[in-house]
């Protein structure tokens, strides 16, 4: 059914031509067609063991340095090997459709920055920071390119290189706050906002979910892309369904925004 638009709304369209500030909001899902599996898919091999939800706290890594150190250096890897795709392209595409557009990821790939999206706020960190534990000095990997066997391993964190204390992944953990500066621009952007796109997302981990409630309540057309249901299925004015990697090549196409594919 190429080059036929049947399931893109006209009311979405229409809604796309007049927005003046857009926010993209993103997930997991987006990067899942790059070969990157989504947080509550991220346990295959060794880590199938392991609860995610278990794993990306501050009281894994105390208890279990190596197991969760393994599991990142695990995910970096699968990372630096994913390249982005048509959904991380489609979204770099629209900025130049729109007057003003702010991607804003729960993501801690950099996949829409290879994509070539200029403005991308991480509410979640990044997998290609790593820092102290204690000092929180900023530190460098032992290797810069982890070669990870598929089923991943417990490898020790490497010292502080300034005060000796093991080196954690530059993430927000559960429990934790976000960066303060990260939130405050993404809050700033949704409220200002005319039309919000929530994009592979389970919308189920919060402050990153109270996004698209906010833009709903001042007003912002909201259009939500995913395969699966979410809480916020319920809210949106347009649910996509599909992955992002097909529904948003189609909707620029849709509404006349020329992308190679
Ligand atoms: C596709 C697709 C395709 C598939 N195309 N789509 C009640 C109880 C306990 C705690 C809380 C509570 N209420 C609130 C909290 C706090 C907690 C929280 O929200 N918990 C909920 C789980 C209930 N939040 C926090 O702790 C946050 N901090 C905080 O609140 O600070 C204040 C505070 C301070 C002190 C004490 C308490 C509070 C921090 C949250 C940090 C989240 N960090 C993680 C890990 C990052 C590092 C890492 O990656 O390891 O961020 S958790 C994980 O979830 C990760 C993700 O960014 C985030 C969101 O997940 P996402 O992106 O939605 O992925 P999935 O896998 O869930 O969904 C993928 C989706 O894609 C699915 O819907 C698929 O259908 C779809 N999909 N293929 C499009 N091809
Ligand atoms: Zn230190």
């Amino acid at each position: 059914m190429k080059n036929t638009h049947h399931d893109i709304p006209p009311a979405l369209l229409q809604a796309l031509h007049q927005a003046r500030r857009v926010v993209v909001f993103t997930g997991a899902g987006v990067s899942a067609e790059s070969g990157i599996a989504t947080f509550r898919d991220a346990l295959t091999g060794l880590w199938s063991r392991f609860d995610a939800q278990a794993l990306a706290t501050p009281e894994a890594f105390r208890e279990h340095p190596d197991v969760v150190w393994g599991w990142y250096e695990w995910r970096r890897a699968q990372a630096l090997r994913a390249k982005p795709n048509a959904a991380h392209r489609a979204i770099a595409e629209l900025a130049r459709h729109v007057p003003e557009l702010a991607v804003v990821t729960q993501n801690v790939d950099d996949l829409h920055e290879r994509a070539g999206s200029a403005r991308v706020t991480h509410l979640h960190g990044s997998l290609h920071a790593p820092r102290c534990s204690a000092c929180a000095a900023p530190q460098a990997f032992a290797a810069e390119h982890p070669d990870e066997p598929d089923g991943g391993r417990r490898i020790a964190p490497p010292a502080c290189a300034r005060c000796r204390a093991p080196v954690r992944p530059g993430v927000v953990w559960f429990g934790e706050s976000l960066p303060a500066e990260a939130w405050n621009s993404a809050w700033r952007a949704v409220q200002a906002c005319d039309l919000l796109f929530s994009i592979g997302t389970s919308a189920l981990v919060y402050p990153a979910a109270e996004l698209p409630q906010r833009a709903l309540a001042s007003g912002a057309t909201v259009v939500q892309i995913n395969p699966a249901a979410t809480p916020l299925d319920a809210h949106a004015h347009h649910n996509l369904r599909g992955a992002a990697a097909d529904v948003m090549p189609r909707l620029l196409a849709a509404a006349g925004f020329g992308l190679a594919v």
